[in-house]
């Protein structure tokens, strides 16, 4: 028999994603069940061509689940994947809560799909959108010379922040369009007023070099993720990682600027080779034809997209790219659906 599937949290920003994707790809699910919170259990939302209706997160809920992804807040993680798992779900986790426990795996499927099987606590958990925007193509680079230290600057779209990031940043567009703004100190935060939503500063017409919560010595939770999960997902625990986070005004898809150092020599010719070649990465970089990805043509798509790859002018080891990843796709719900098709396979033996 087809498993079981539930989706938590699926009226959400990634949960609708994810409904989409479902429906995309191969249908290997036998019913998929879809639940949130309790104030949005009833609505009806459409998967696979027909409609579900919601229903709210109770234990009973969880009852005959084989998976259940969750794309919840850290809290409601907490509370609710140790239910779905004791109820006997594999439970495929978004939120930050189990990504650094030793007994979860954290599994990007083109990097890492081996640690997928071994899961004691019956938790998988995915990564943050920032760190599995350029992960795909780091592994392949990776796996070619031996990663040996990690510079990075995010470009992160506003749905990271989930819907209240893409409504705080089309009202502050609406507020300052066709308007003289931007040329003036405090001109743009005065024409969007107390409409700040997630964001510590106008995000329209603007770059705000913040995301996540503060953390120690004035680094951003946004950031350590990234250097966490990095050396979680490639096996690398001592990898020197710095990352500097920045919110820019883009609906979806992160960019990142990657300063990588490898063991071995590198060129250009041959990190082309290997990403170019690698599953799950689309090389797009000749300037002289003014190709390299940008969120707006990467938006939608499932692959990491890379260009603007350099050889460093003062280090033979090291690659200078730029890379893209639709966060809420791969960067979330593709490859939560991805590590799904994993353990399905699995359970049908
Ligand atoms: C963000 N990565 O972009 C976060 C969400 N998990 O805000």
């Amino acid at each position: 028999a087809k498993p079981q599937l539930a989706v938590v949290g699926a009226t959400g920003a990634v949960g609708s994603v994810l409904l989409g994707i479902l429906s995309e790809r191969a249908d290997i699910w036998g019913e998929i069940r879809l639940i949130a919170s309790p104030r949005s259990a009833g609505r009806k939302l459409t998967v696979r061509g027909a409609e579900v209706e919601v229903v709210a997160l109770s234990e009973e809920a969880f009852d005959g689940i084989d998976v259940a992804m969750f794309d919840v807040p850290d809290q409601v993680s907490a509370q609710w994947v140790p239910v779905a798992v004791s109820k006997g779900a594999v439970v495929i986790d978004n939120a930050g809560t189990f990504r650094l426990d030793p007994d979860v795996p954290l599994v990007v499927p083109e990097v890492n799909a081996h640690a997928a099987r071994v899961r004691p606590r019956g938790i998988i958990a995915n990564p943050n959108c920032t760190t599995l925007s350029m992960i795909v193509a780091l592994g392949a680079l990776h796996a070619e010379y031996g990663l040996s230290e990690l510079i990075v600057s995010s470009y992160q779209a506003v749905s990271g922040a989930g819907r209240a990031g893409v409504d705080t940043l089309r009202a502050q567009v609406s507020a300052v369009s066709g308007t003289e703004l931007g040329n003036t100190p405090g001109d743009v935060r005065r024409a969007v007023g107390d409409t700040l939503g997630p964001f510590p500063a106008p995000i329209a017409l603007n770059v705000v070099p913040w995301a996540g919560s503060l953390q120690e010595d004035g680094w951003s939770s946004e950031e350590l993720k990234i250097r966490d999960e990095s050396r979680k997902i490639l096996g690398l625990p001592e990898l020197p990682v710095t990352a500097t986070c920045v919110r820019v005004p883009v609906i979806t898809t992160h960019s990142l600027t990657v300063h990588a150092r490898f063991e071995n020599e590198v060129t250009v010719a041959g990190a082309h080779e290997i990403l170019a070649a690698a599953p799950g990465v689309v090389l797009t970089d000749d300037p002289a034809a003014g190709e390299y990805p940008t969120p707006a043509d990467v938006v939608g798509t499932d692959p990491t997209w890379v260009g603007r790859v350099r050889r460093s002018l003062d280090d033979p080891r090291a690659l200078e790219l730029f890379v893209c990843g639709d966060n809420l796709r791969k960067g979330a719900a593709l490859n939560t659906a991805q590590v799904g098709e994993l353990v399905a396979g699995e359970l049908r033996g």
